[in-house]
């Protein structure tokens, strides 16, 4: 398994040091991890469990549970910014290092962008360079746990150095694009990239 540190400049703390500039500007820390959900939280089994690539690729195809993990495995450790201010520092998370499935899934030279599919309809754009780095993960773990259920478990994509509205949760698919698109916040006024070091909260 591949260790990395996430870019969003996480590195443990000491005691009594503060974040510095691992705090993006305008973000306060939290102990606990909030639940952020904009309307059901979808309930699918391993067995049911299916992830589709499609759009600008070679040709598209679906991955159940099973060989979806055989994709690969990585450690991350990385900062959580949500946009609504809460940070949650120091997660590690485990899972498939997103870099494998793009190996798998050939997107064609004219893809740049990608749209995020979920299970219950959320969707969320990414350029593939944002999305083609390689301490984002298809996350499983948190701190060595499962991810619950309301934290988009079984699988949720975690791409650290943006906004936590990129990482999104019951992931089923992506969707290969020649032009970036608005997915569900950004069409709500969100910003399209949303980098929280630049605080690219809303466009
Ligand atoms: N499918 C899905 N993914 C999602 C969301 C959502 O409503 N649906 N909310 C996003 C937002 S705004 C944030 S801040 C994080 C919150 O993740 P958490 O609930 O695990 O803290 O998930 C993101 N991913
Ligand atoms: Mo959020």
């Amino acid at each position: 398994m591949k260790k990395l540190l996430g870019s969003n400049r996480a590195s443990r703390k000491k005691a009594g040091e503060t974040y510095g500039e691992r705090l993006p500007a305008g973000q306060h820390t939290v102990d606990h991890w909030p639940v952020l959900t904009y309307g059901q939280t979808p309930s699918v089994s391993h067995e049911d469990w299916k992830f589709s690539i499609r759009g600008l690729v070679e040709r598209e195809f679906t991955l159940d549970f099973e060989a979806f993990l055989a994709a690969g495995s990585v450690a991350v450790h990385a900062d959580f910014h949500c946009v609504t201010t809460f940070s949650v520092m120091d997660n590690d998370w485990g899972g498939v290092p997103v870099q494998a499935i793009l190996e798998e899934a050939r997107s064609l030279p004219e893809a740049t962008a990608v749209m995020v599919h979920c299970y219950g309809g959320y969707t969320t754009n990414l350029l593939l360079d944002d999305l083609d780095r390689p301490e984002n993960l298809f996350a499983l773990r948190r701190n060595g746990e499962p991810l619950a259920r309301e934290h988009g478990g079984p699988v949720r994509l975690i791409v650290p150095h943006l906004y936590a509205w990129k990482s999104a949760k019951w992931v089923n698919g992506l969707q290969f694009l020649s032009a970036d698109r608005p997915g569900f916040w950004e069409v709500n006024g969100y910003h399209m990239r949303g980098d929280p070091f630049n605080e690219e909260r809303f466009s």
